[in-house]
């Protein structure tokens, strides 16, 4: 068997080598090792220090989140962190990579720190709603002081080395052989008889308790996510780190992290970091080969070609932006260096990147320009027939092997293959807004898509910094929100209200109501994608009063809402509500009410119940897949975990007879698909398809 740390001696110095790719997640294997070597060292009389390194790529990433909810093996990362500390040897530990959350708290436990000067390190177990439970919230304040302890803590953000405020964790950054130095600098320590220098004996970073709960408790509890548990947990582990004896802070630590850990918050929290992870296995990578990609072409002259023509200079690839007219082609050349004029003023390129990036940059008039790329993303939106007729000059004017890509949307992607001679090579993208900051983004393949075309594709976006997730023939995400959309607009109909429902999916933990976020998209670009995407026989068709009423959205200044004044304030009116009392007498609907909590479940299970058909119909892989989507691309809380994880926990057997019930009122949207009937009867959830 391998193992997990790796034991050896260098001149009265033990070394301690973490051994477990890919991150050297602090696995029970681990944490022996490191307990096992660190008593060989202890007893060992010709050893004098002992030195903790990563092997691989990293030292530990943290505790290894796949042995959360099963029983704790001994011994225990708090455990193993007490031992380093207490050891009487002086222990030092060797970072590079990213040493976070239970790696970084093994590295507080150390009593001296050095680091490769391109590690970063951080505590991010908030981002999984939980809190550092071995030690973190103790020993970090006590090293550089509340507020850059809370501050690494409440946004879980990993911090450089050589950040500013970073260097109180470390005694030296080095930039060589860590390994090397790291030896040097234990060696210098025996030579220097220095010995353990302890964490827990240093003071904490403020003095006063009361000035400490006032000017940064009070500033973190404004930003904290208010409807988030682990972060209030955060901070009152740091209060108690200022006002109780180091032990007990441990202990208060300890059971804060159990409470945590236990919420369906964190269950959630989790499940979205995995359900990303897996997203990207696509049963193409197999065998599939990424072609190389210099060359980018870019087709079309609006928002979206300009952004993603900015993104792929930014990444280093030449881009060819090409249009049909002159005109667009100059249009499409000024929004690009626009955009790239913007992100040099807000610092994310310098100005000698941005003029390296345009010198990488050419415009056309005409498709031909495109012959040399390597892959080409028509972002465009165009009728169905149109985009075909694209397809197929690109086909006779693309290189052998290159890539085609729709990125305009709402075409069906084996369509535009039949048009070209080379089906496997095309394949649609669904890119979510704003570009630079989704995460996201869907691969939508055909009956023909090569595999070679996926690998090329997932290659480009991992570059992006993007979540590729599979889709088959269709998208996932604006199902999902029709469905959404549609459960909402029913309920409207019926006698709940646009603000009520936009007030219960904000409680739901939803940046934006429904009718808000309509509102900031305009209604003609959300309807037109609306009523393609969704299946019902009736369709509430009051949002066309309110357009007939010359209400259109924020733009127009008034939608569901009035935007008056600058900065527009957003109010609620009378008007919208009066507009939709009409609607409903003219169409006999009696009125009734609906609860919060009614109006959150309906808009849940018509999320799941619509991921249930794209599972069966085949458009998506896993239910994990469809939670990345709705997380990244809409908004839905990350601590919910997505529709598909939420239908778990609210019970999918209920879900499915509640569906039944309002069925009744609209069999064709909400008969529940059979797939809930499987899983209720095989005492399973919709988790148990997540598969690799
Ligand atoms: C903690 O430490 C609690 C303690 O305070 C208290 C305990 C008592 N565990 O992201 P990647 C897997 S909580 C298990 O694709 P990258 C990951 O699933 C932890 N597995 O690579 C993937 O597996 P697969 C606090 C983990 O280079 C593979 O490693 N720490 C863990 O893009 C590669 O991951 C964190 O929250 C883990 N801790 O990014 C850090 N981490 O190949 C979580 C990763 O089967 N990790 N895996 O799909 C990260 O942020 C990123 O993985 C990292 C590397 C930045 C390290």
């Amino acid at each position: 068997m391998v193992q997990a740390v790796l034991f050896e001696i260098e001149d009265n110095v033990a070394v301690l080598t973490i051994k477990s790719p890919p991150v050297n997640a602090l696995s029970h294997a681990v944490r022996s090792g490191i307990v096992d070597g660190l008593d060989r060292a202890l007893g060992d009389d010709d050893v004098k220090a002992v030195v903790l390194i990563g092997g691989g790529r990293t030292f530990p990433a943290g505790a290894d989140i796949r042995e959360f909810g099963h029983p704790v093996q001994d011994p225990w990362l708090p455990e193993v962190c007490n031992r380093l500390e207490m050891a009487s040897k002086p222990v030092v530990a060797a970072v590079h990579g990213t040493a976070l959350g239970g790696g970084f708290e093994v590295v507080l436990a150390a009593h001296y720190r050095i680091a490769d000067k391109d590690a970063r390190f951080g505590l991010p177990e908030v981002t999984l709603g939980i809190l550092p439970g071995a030690g973190g919230t103790q020993r970090a304040p006590r090293l550089a002081g509340a507020k850059f302890a809370l501050d690494m803590m409440l946004t879980g953000r990993p911090v450089p080395v050589t950040a500013p405020g970073a260097k109180v964790f470390f005694d030296a950054v080095v930039d060589g052989d860590l390994r090397k130095e790291a030896v040097a600098f234990a060696q210098n320590l025996i030579s220097e008889g220095k010995g353990p220098r302890r964490t827990r004996d240093q003071r904490i970073g403020f003095e006063d308790p009361h000035a400490y709960q006032n000017e940064v408790t009070n500033r973190y509890r404004m930003v904290a996510r208010q409807q988030e548990y682990a972060p209030e947990q955060i901070i009152r582990c740091v209060e108690a780190a200022a006002l109780l004896p180091f032990d007990q802070g441990l202990a208060f630590e300890r059971s804060s992290f159990q409470d945590c850990l236990e919420t369906s918050q964190s269950a959630a929290l989790r499940h979205a970091f995995f359900a990303e992870r897996r997203a990207g296995k696509f049963p193409e990578l197999k065998t599939g080969q990424a072609r190389e990609l210099n060359t980018i072409g870019v087709i079309g002259a609006g928002g979206l070609a300009a952004s993603v023509a900015v993104i792929c200079l930014q990444e280093g690839w030449h881009v060819v932006a090409a249009t049909t007219t002159v005109r667009a082609a100059e249009h499409a050349a000024s929004e690009i260096s626009k955009l790239l004029g913007g992100a040099v003023m807000r610092k994310h390129m310098t100005q000698t990147e941005a003029d390296e990036a345009l010198a990488r940059f050419t415009t056309a008039s005409d498709l031909v320009a495109l012959s040399e790329a390597d892959m080409i993303l028509d972002c465009t939106i165009r009728p169905p027939s149109a985009k075909r007729d694209v397809f197929t000059q690109l086909d006779a004017i693309a290189k052998e092997g290159a890539v085609l890509v729709d990125a305009g949307a709402h075409s069906k992607v084996n369509l535009l293959a039949q048009a070209t001679g080379a089906p496997g090579d095309v394949v649609a993208l669904h890119l979510y807004a704003p570009l630079r900051v989704s995460k996201v983004a869907e691969i939508v393949l055909g009956g023909n898509t090569s595999e070679d075309t996926v690998a090329t594709v997932i290659s480009f976006l991992r570059k992006l910094d993007k979540f590729p997730v599979r889709a088959k023939n269709e998208q996932i995400g604006p199902r999902i929100l029709a469905a959404y959309r549609l459960a909402a607009d029913y309920i409207v109909e019926a006698g709940g209200t646009p603000y009520l429902v936009d007030q219960a999916m904000r409680g739901f933990g939803m940046n934006l109501g429904p009718y808000q976020a309509l509102d900031y998209e305009g209604f003609e670009a959300s309807l037109s994608a609306q009523g393609s995407a969704c299946r019902a026989s009736h369709q509430p068709d009051f949002v066309g009063r309110l357009q007939a009423a010359g209400r259109n959205g924020a733009r127009s200044g008034k939608g569901f809402y009035l935007y008056e004044g600058k900065p527009a304030s957003v109010q609620q009116d009378p008007e919208v509500i009066e507009l939709i009392r009409a609607y409903r007498e003219e169409n006999g609907i009696d009125p009734r009410g609906f609860s919060e909590d009614a109006i959150r479940y309906r808009c849940l299970a018509a999320m799941a119940n619509e991921g249930a058909r794209l599972l069966r119909e085949g458009v998506a892989r896993r239910p994990s897949d469809i939670d990345t989507v709705m997380i990244h691309a809409f908004g839905f809380p990350r601590w919910q975990g997505g529709p598909m994880k939420a239908a778990d926990n609210a019970g999918l057997l209920h879900m499915k007879v509640e569906l039944e019930r309002f069925a009744r009122e609209e069999p064709k949207f909400w008969t529940p698909d059979r797939i809930f009937d499987h899983l209720a009867k095989n005492g399973k959830v919709f988790d148990d398809l997540n598969t690799q």
